[in-house]
């Protein structure tokens, strides 16, 4: 009895590592597409998501590819909140974070081991020697320390239909720099709007600065704002972001796309010839080479305040419609027929929120 207790934990421990010990990271929670890998059963040591993304079709590498056919169960989200912050678990396999085991083989970093503080490769440890890149070997970060990490970034799509969203529909809403790095990492958010019903769509983004294969990182998450306010504007259209290392006046302000590169297809940034100025060649990274500012990306708004039921919204509630058309007859008569309109707006937005 005993004896047979130990040999499965030998086995679950052993698998644990194999696939742990390749993958590089993504980040874990709630709401995320592939927590379960390409199935629906609960899969506690997941990992699909952390594979890079290099070489590939669109088919193959949007939200990374075959994690679009693997939704979130049904009504699980990742709370975005407007104007606060929400924090999620870097790792290279679910099984190092809170959604699997209770959080029992978690730990300060991605890998679920222990490293020194400011782990890096000046730090010698040979229970964990650098890859063969000559970087932070475990966990993969492609880095040589936490200042060489590139910056992670998440972006949001206010259309909610996995089948047809593409690039230009997500904006890059939060920046973390020097990240990858430890588990546990903390993004600001903007004034974002509502989602329509059903939510948004996230995606977690990383184009690590070289330091092994050149790749990207993409991964998707059904999403919702909370506490957005009535008052909060529309997103204006992201364009792709520009490398503006050397020339900040190239840097593109305002809403921006997520970088795609390396791929077989799809790629959105062209990167100048020559070497950036760590000496290597330009790496397109969620960072201020290509005009990203740490934290909430607060640029990425229209002056249109954001629409009641967006276009992507599957049920238009026509309830709700009569309900505000018997407030508007309470308004004085000399409304005017435009403050009538932002009367109503606000109020069926509230009537919304309600249902
Ligand atoms: C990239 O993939 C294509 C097939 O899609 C292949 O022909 C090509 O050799 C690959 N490139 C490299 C550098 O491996
Ligand atoms: C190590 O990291 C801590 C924060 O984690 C920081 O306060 C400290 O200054 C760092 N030490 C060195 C030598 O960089
Ligand atoms: C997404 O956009 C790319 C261009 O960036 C295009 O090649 C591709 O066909 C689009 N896919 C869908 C499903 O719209
Ligand atoms: C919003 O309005 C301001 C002031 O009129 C203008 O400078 C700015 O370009 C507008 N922004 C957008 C995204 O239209
Ligand atoms: C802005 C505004 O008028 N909001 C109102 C919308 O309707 C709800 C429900 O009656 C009110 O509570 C809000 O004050």
């Amino acid at each position: 009895m005993t004896f047979s207790t130990y040999s499965v934990r030998v086995a679950l421990v052993a698998a644990v590592f194999a696939s742990g010990s390749t993958a590089n990271v993504v980040a874990f929670t709630k709401g995320m597409f592939c927590q379960n890998d390409y199935g629906t059963a609960d899969a506690p040591n997941a990992a699909a998501a952390t594979a890079p993304l290099w070489n590939l079709t669109w088919t193959d590498w949007f939200l990374h590819g075959k994690c679009r056919d693997n939704p979130p169960p049904d009504n699980e989200f990742l709370n975005v909140p407007a104007n606060g912050a929400f924090t999620v678990e870097i790792a290279s396999n679910r099984a190092w974070t809170t959604l699997s085991y209770n959080g029992g083989k978690a730990s300060d970093w991605p890998d679920g081991k222990v490293h020194p503080d400011n782990w890096s490769t000046s730090i010698v440890d040979s229970n964990y020697p650098p890859s063969t890149s000559g970087c932070i070997g475990s966990p993969n970060i492609h880095a040589h320390s936490e200042s060489d990490a590139a910056g992670t970034a998440f972006a949001i799509s206010y259309n909610n239909d996995i089948n047809t969203v593409n690039v230009s529909d997500f904006t890059v809403f939060s920046v973390l720099p020097n990240t990858p790095y430890k588990r546990i990492a903390t993004y600001q958010v903007p004034n974002l709007p509502a989602c329509p019903s059903g939510g948004c769509l996230c995606a977690w983004a990383w184009i690590p600065n070289h330091c092994g294969q050149d790749s990207i990182y993409m991964n998707a998450y059904r999403c919702q704002v909370t506490g957005a306010t009535a008052s909060a504007k529309s997103l204006a259209s992201p364009v792709p972001a520009q490398w503006c290392e050397s020339d900040p006046s190239k840097c593109i302000d305002g809403p921006k796309q997520m970088t795609v590169q390396y791929q077989a297809q799809g790629n959105n940034v062209k990167l100048p010839s020559g070497n950036q100025k760590d000496g290597s060649k330009p790496s397109p990274g969620y960072n201020l080479k290509m005009g990203f500012k740490s934290g909430a990306q607060t640029d990425i708004f229209s002056n249109e305040t954001a629409p009641v039921t967006p276009n992507t919204c599957a049920d238009p509630p026509t309830v709700i419609v009569m309900e505000t058309v018997t407030v508007t007859l309470d308004l004085p008569s000399e409304t005017s027929p435009a403050s009538r309109r932002s009367l109503f707006g606000k109020r069926n937005l509230s009537f919304a929120a309600q249902k």
